[in-house]
């Protein structure tokens, strides 16, 4: 085995430069003569702009320009729209409204963008952000999705009233309805999912430039996706060919999804320069944050499930209402409410299943893609319905499980809902969680926790997820004539460990030392194409496009290698970065054949000098990541507080690469997930539409001591989809974590009387849930 090849728990490469503080993130940046921006945001939810003064705030010191959205409008620029194509219930096409950048004559939620003020100094453009007046009538607002729908609920398009976007619906209703016709018992369950902001460490930013000499817009962005955000901007704002726009995307502290995409600040950031002559910087405040992102998850799940006699489960049923906010205005709003309707049957061979989604809009910002991207709520909706499903029949949770899971000699199988499942034991992993939580001494440790006057619970749930499918991945591997290497890749790194994971790869496939190799990326000069970093994609498409450029790199370091030691190329076997003579000791390090390659005196006749090879992967489909995940936690009934007291995950994310950085990539999984469960919610008043839950005084996320100690094992079944045999792992944790946790605080709450509880459960909550069930015994 490579020292540094996969399999290994390396220490991260990246650490030292990022922990000593030499990490350049986009606020780092400072181009000659830049100028300072603030985005001035509306503070109703819905409203109308009477009119707007900007006059005392343009003769503010320092100040360059306000524009407003009539300003941008006449630009003529052009923006994203939704490509997917969907309807509404009626069959008519989709109600969509695309987000206008600057608002001209109504706001649709607070913090929609009002004004771009642009100074010397950031103090300056601050100070005259505070000077614009802005003369608003304030609308009725909508910002509860269950009420939008409400007949007589207020519109938040005049044209739309019933606030309905669109709709999909997948599966076969009319073998769904047999089975349920057919059933013995039938479960049926409401279940809520709540809004959230991704809550990364650095807040987004901007840099525009526009380079005159080269007539081409440079955007410094944090961006999950640098060559797509590219082509958006190229294709759909400008109008220019993609090589007049240049996207950088340097360190970036946390994406989780909803970096992903083209932001409004992006658009104005690179206009604004342009017609300035110099660069516009806009860095997102963290008080800034919940009104400037977009938003994720928040949906109502009405499940229900069809079972035999014995327990077999024979249909699945359910309807999703997503908030999808106010403006429809590209697939961001799409993805995670729709992609995730058929990750809705699980781990469970269930033979009929139909599932409809309906976008709901809202005086609420944007819903986007955000870790799991809508699975995490449909294996929630799942895996509690089981459970659910369990104490309503009588049945053992596990037993359920058992009966109902897909065997290994079952697949490959295409469920009733559409995925393409092809390899996972989704029982053994069960059963080595069970042992590793020790679900047979619970008993014992509820009685104990009992007599101290503690409630506990436990769960053990089957979570399965899709990752890393879509789209294409680019790589270089480039050798320069010193014998050392550069790879470039198209996916971004955002704190996973990139720069481990491939030279991790590349020590194994070419034997490379990784302190002999340059990681780049990020770049959309450096590299024609990259699909980027999201839905856990980077380690199987560009992982395995590392692993295309490597062969061919091998193929070619072959012949050179054949003609140095005097050989057939047919007798030369490469291995752990040497070339040798098969049955030999005659071998050459691929350090020199590099440098050889750049020597045409020392090549064979014909072939082309130079060693550096790209490499293209498109997959056939995606692959299934899976594990078991259970959790224990003890609430005290005095005050509702829920701790974590133990945490498993039994994972299988096929190949693990780098054990060490999948463990980080679980825990932080498993931590988002448990956030949502315990205490991350996005407030808005009902009445006014306000953000009640701003900063981190209001928006509570976990901390250290929040969490319990995890234990994380791997129960690794490869996938034939790839050459690594690996599976995404980036959601992993997230996807089992959220069910995990609510299912062992619903079991602890359940013997106490509780019949329904939804997230979060923060200690009033559940203080409340146990004082009404005490109440109604
Ligand atoms: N890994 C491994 N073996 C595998 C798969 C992955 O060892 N079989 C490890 C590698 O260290 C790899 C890491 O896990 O670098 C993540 O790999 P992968 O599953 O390919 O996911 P991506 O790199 O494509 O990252 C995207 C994924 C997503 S979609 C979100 S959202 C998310 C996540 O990763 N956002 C993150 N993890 C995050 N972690 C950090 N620190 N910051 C974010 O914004």
């Amino acid at each position: 085995m490579q020292k540094f090849g996969i399999g290994q728990s390396v220490q991260r490469f990246e650490d030292p430069r990022l922990l000593r503080g030499h990490g350049q993130f986009v606020n780092d940046n400072f181009l000659h003569n830049q100028a300072h921006a603030v985005v001035l945001r509306s503070p109703h939810a819905h409203a109308r702009i009477r009119s707007m003064d900007t006059a005392k705030a343009l003769a503010a010191e320092g100040v360059l320009a306000i524009y407003n959205g009539a300003d941008y409008a006449a630009s003529g620029l052009g923006a994203p729209a939704p490509v997917m194509k969907r309807t509404r219930i009626d069959g008519s096409p989709m109600f969509a409204k695309p987000h206008p950048v600057i608002a001209r004559e109504i706001v649709h939620y607070v913090g929609e963008p009002v004004a771009l003020i642009i100074a010397e100094t950031l103090s300056q453009a601050k100070d005259a952000a505070e000077l614009v007046e802005v003369d608003y009538e304030s609308l009725p607002a909508n910002v509860n999705g269950a009420r939008a729908v409400q007949p007589g609920s207020h519109a938040v398009w005049a044209e739309c009233p019933d606030n309905r976007s669109h709709m999909q619906e997948i599966g076969d209703k009319t073998a769904t309805d047999a089975a349920f016709a057919n059933a013995t018992h039938v479960v049926k369950r409401r279940y809520e999912v709540t809004r959230l902001h991704a809550q990364y460490l650095e807040p987004r930013g901007v840099v525009g430039d526009y380079d005159v000499k080269n007539d081409r817009y440079v955007l410094y962005a944090d961006v999950q996706y640098p060559h797509r955000v590219r082509e958006m901007l190229s294709n759909r704002v400008f109008k220019l060919p993609a090589h007049r726009v240049h996207v950088i995307t340097q360190d970036v502290g946390g994406g989780f999804g909803t970096k992903g995409w083209q932001y409004p600040e992006h658009r104005l950031m690179l206009w604004s320069a342009k017609k300035l002559g110099r660069p516009v910087k806009w860095n997102c405040e963290r008080s800034e944050v919940i009104l400037a992102d977009e938003h994720a998850r928040e949906n109502i799940t009405e499940i229900e499930l069809a079972l035999d006699a014995d327990g077999k489960f024979l249909g699945l049923r359910a309807n999703v209402e997503a908030n999808v906010g106010a403006y429809v205005s590209s697939d961001r709003n799409l993805l995670a409410p729709f992609g995730a309707m058929r990750a809705l049957s699980g781990t469970y061979a269930i033979p009929a299943a139909y599932a409809q989604t309906h976008a709901v809009m809202t005086n609420c910002n944007s819903t986007a893609p955000y870790r799991g991207a809508g699975r995490p709520e449909a294996i929630y909706a799942i895996e509690r319905l089981v459970d659910d499903a369990a104490r309503e029949l009588k049945m053992d949770p596990i037993e359920l499980r058992r009966k109902n899971l897909i065997a290994p000699s079952a697949m490959p199988l295409k469920t009733a809902l559409g995925y393409n499942y092809d390899c996972g034991e989704f029982e053994r992993g069960m059963d080595m969680t069970i042992e590793a939580a020790d679900l047979a001494g619970f008993s014992k440790r509820r009685d104990e926790a009992k007599r101290r006057g503690k409630l506990r619970g436990i769960s053990v749930i089957s979570a399965i997820e899709m990752a890393a499918g879509a789209g294409i991945e680019e790589a270089e591997v480039r050798f320069n004539t010193g014998g050392t290497a550069t790879v470039i890749v198209g996916t971004k790194n955002q704190g996973q460990g990139h720069e481990t994971m491939y030279k991790q790869i590349l020590a194994e496939r070419l034997g490379l030392d990784p302190a002999e190799v340059e990681f780049v990326d990020g770049d959309t000069d450096r590299l024609a194409y990259g699909m980027g970093t999201s839905g856990s994609r980077s380690t199987v498409m560009g992982g395995s496009a590392v692993c295309v450029a490597a062969e061919k790199l091998v193929q070619k370091g072959r012949k050179i290698a054949a003609h140095m030691l005097e050989a057939a190329e047919a007798d030369i076997v490469f291995a752990q970065g040497n070339f040798t003579v098969t049955g030999t000791d005659k071998s050459v390090a691929i350090k020199d054949v590099a440098k050889a390659a750049f020597q045409p005196a020392k090549l064979p006749k014909g072939l082309e000098p130079g060693f550096y090879e790209t490499g293209t992967f498109n997959s056939t489909d995606f692959t299934f990541p899976n594990g078991a995940h259970a959790c224990e936690v003890e609430i005290d009934p005095d005050t509702g507080e829920v701790q974590l007291i133990n945490y498993v995950v039994v994972d299988d994310v096929g190949t693990v690469i780098n054990p060490m950085t999948l463990k980080g990539q679980i825990h932080g999984g498993v931590a988002q997930g448990a956030g949502q469960i315990l205490m991350e919610k996005i407030v808005y008043d009902e009445e006014t539409g306000q953000l009640l839950s701003a900063s981190f005084m209001d928006y509570a996320i976990p901390r250290a001591s929040d969490m319990c100690d995890m234990e994380i094992h791997s129960n690794p079944v490869l996938t034939k989809r790839n050459p690594l045999g690996a599976k995404g792992a980036g959601e992993a944790g997230v996807v089992g974590a959220m069910p995990a946790v609510m299912n062992a605080i619903a079991d602890a709450l359940a013997r106490e009387g509780v019949k329904h509880f939804d997230m979060p459960a923060s200690s009033e909550r559940v203080w409340r849930a146990l004082q009404d069930a005490r109440a109604t015994a």
